[in-house]
């Protein structure tokens, strides 16, 4: 697809969700053994939980699960037929399955309450998550042929990221596991395009934060971001990150 016109639909699909999974929460801990979460990006309930991941501002392993790919024939079998949303938290122990389940789980382990209604996949969260699968015409649901790496990729995202979104399909698409490192926005002058944050001074993100780490490491905060430790590369570019996804793994 043109990318232009890739991150148009993308931004439509965030726009049908209306900007969920933009601001996260400015908590700053972490769960001690990270999240994995087996998900199919494409999945409108599964939409609904990285949503809440960004907001929580917690960081998660993916196990992309498409399908016709292995990863989701290993997961049905292991759990009786269950397809994606399935959270696997080593810190409760628990297993939690379904996106309901696991955004009332991550709210009461990681914030001590219950989940705000508008998190949960009332039926207008339903539809326009569907809308959004809609408009994306099918990315990030069936799985491609595609060689697997020994490491796990680490991305920088956060879910309503226009430019982030195909990256995380070409991932699933490819069944490719990664580390996924939310970096919602947590001020008003963290909005914006990267290179045009909304803020009269030069750009600061707030301290002791996943984006000030980020910040001190790059001089700006851009999403995405990938690290691929099999390779040794580290880059940011939606188009260029698409790219190299399909030369190194498609
Ligand atoms: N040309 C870049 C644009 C990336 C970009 O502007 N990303 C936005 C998020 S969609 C961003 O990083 N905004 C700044 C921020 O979140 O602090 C690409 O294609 O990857």
């Amino acid at each position: 697809m043109n990318h232009l016109l890739n991150i148009t639909t993308s931004t439509l699909a965030s726009t049908y969700r209306f900007w969920r999974g933009t601001v996260a929460s400015k908590a700053i801990e972490q769960p001690e053994q990270t999240l994995i979460l087996f998900d199919q990006e494409g999945d409108s309930k599964c939409r609904l939980v990285r949503e809440v991941l960004t907001e929580l501002n917690l960081n998660v392993i993916i196990a992309p699960c498409p399908t016709g790919g292995e990863n989701l024939a290993k997961l049905k079998s292991a759990f009786n037929g269950i397809t994606p949303p399935v959270l696997v938290d080593s810190n409760s122990p628990d297993v939690v399955k379904g996106a309901e389940e696991i955004i009332h789980h991550l709210f009461l382990q990681y914030r001590g309450s219950k989940p705000p209604k508008a998190c949960l996949g009332q039926l207008s969260s339903t539809l326009t998550s569907k809308l959004a699968t809609g408009i994306r015409l099918g990315a990030g649901v069936k799985a491609r042929s595609s060689r697997q790496p020994s490491l796990p990729l680490v991305l920088y995202s956060f879910e309503s990221s226009p430019f982030s979104r195909p990256v995380r399909e070409r991932l699933c698409e490819l069944e490719l596991t990664y580390i996924l490192i939310n970096l919602g926005k947590q001020q008003f002058s963290d909005m914006g395009p990267a290179k045009l944050h909304w803020s009269l001074k030069p750009y600061k993100p707030l301290p002791n934060t996943k984006r000030d780490e980020f910040f001190k490491q790059h001089g700006n905060v851009q999403v995405p971001y990938l690290m691929d430790p099999n390779t040794g590369i580290d880059m940011f570019e939606s188009k260029d990150i698409l790219w190299y996804l399909e030369e190194t793994y498609g």
